[in-house]
């Protein structure tokens, strides 16, 4: 690899000798996990060839029908997290509880939760998925007294997160991380099968004219939300003065990644259809991770009233509205419903 080539391994020990941004044992849990894309890539990337499309005719914790590349991608990265050393224990989208490290391994101070294969509706028809990844650090009151891991364990809000990232598996297979030092980029190389730094100090534009919502559930998405599309269709003619443009993939990560690229704001609110329910993605494994890594590109992630890294949870498998993206936009979405409660 040319020096000016920068690998995730050079990246990653320069965070942890020069920033001190993260410790050697997070480090070779970063390692772990990227390798562990790798694999999926290839699972992934074979398709049909390899008998892993279509669903595995099983349901997962949410009661979602889970796809083949679900449950392998699931496999992968507990197979590859559970004897390093590093964790306490695992989090997934794809288990009910949590994943404790078998006795026959070490047990290490970090959590790491994922959401394996995100966007999976999307497998069949070849349109790019991903790996939504986040860790923790196990925080004791007393460090004299280790306890055993437990789910409690996991419920801190995402402002506690030490690392957070995905592997987007698209035209190119690329890893975006964050240790609270900025958004770096890394390509798979696929001849060397190296991840290769593309781009660090990734930043969000502030203002933009894209936005990504599903608009076919307009009709349940409360005043404010409404609002703000409005304007965006009113367009140049409209109270915001310019044109916007609308994208939707359907796969968070490609939609993540499309605004980390160029800006953009991704809404996907609260609506009617489940009133109890505040959104529908995840905050440990969805929303917390890419609310960092946004932040960390200098954008904004709120649940429409408040950050989504202030947002305390009370289960694994909580659920949020997320409003991410370019700061101003995401700012102005957040006024709307603070001038729709102030109305009230
Ligand atoms: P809808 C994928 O299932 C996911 O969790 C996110 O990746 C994506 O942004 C969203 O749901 C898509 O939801 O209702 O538009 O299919």
């Amino acid at each position: 690899m040319s020096e000016s080539r920068i690998s995730l391994t050079r990246y990653l020990i320069e965070q942890q000798r020069v920033h001190g941004a993260i410790t050697p044992q997070l480090r070779l849990l970063l390692e772990v996990v990227a390798r562990a894309c790798k694999r999926i890539a290839i699972a992934v990337g074979k398709g049909a060839l390899g008998g892993v499309l279509g669903s595995a005719d099983t349901e997962n914790v949410q009661g979602e029908v889970q796809k083949k590349l679900d449950v392998i991608a699931n496999e992968v990265l507990i197979e590859a997290n559970e004897w390093g050393g590093h964790l306490a224990a695992m989090a997934s989208e794809e288990l009910d509880g949590i994943h404790p490290i078998p006795n026959r391994y070490p047990q290490g101070e970090y959590l790491l939760l994922f959401d394996p294969l995100d966007g999976s509706s999307n497998i069949d028809c070849n349109v790019s998925i991903g790996t939504i990844f986040s860790v923790l650090k196990r925080q004791h009151d007393d460090p004299t007294v280790i306890e055993p891991v437990s789910e409690t364990d996991f419920l801190q809000p995402g402002r506690e997160q030490v690392a957070a990232g995905y592997c987007i598996y698209g035209p190119q297979t690329t890893l975006v991380l964050t240790v609270g030092n900025g958004v770096a980029m890394f390509t798979l190389d696929r001849e060397q099968g190296a991840w290769v730094l593309i781009q660090d100090q990734v930043r969000i534009p502030e203002d933009t004219r894209e936005f990504a919502i599903n608009m076919s559930n307009w009709r349940h998405w409360a005043a404010p939300v409404r609002r703000y599309i409005e304007e965006c269709l009113a367009g140049a003619e409209g109270p915001r003065g310019k044109d916007f443009n609308m994208r939707w993939i359907a796969s968070m990560v490609a939609d993540v990644h499309r605004i980390l690229t160029r800006g953009g704001v991704f809404l996907y609110p609260w609506d009617k259809r489940e009133p109890n329910k505040p959104g529908k993605l995840r905050l440990m494994y969805e929303a917390n991770p890419m609310g960092w890594i946004v932040e960390q590109a200098g954008g904004a992630a709120t649940d429409g009233r408040c950050r989504i890294l202030d947002i305390e949870p009370k289960g694994l498998h909580d659920r949020v509205a997320v409003i991410l993206g370019s700061k101003n936009e995401v700012e102005r979405v957040t006024r709307y419903h603070q001038e729709a409660e102030t109305a009230e």
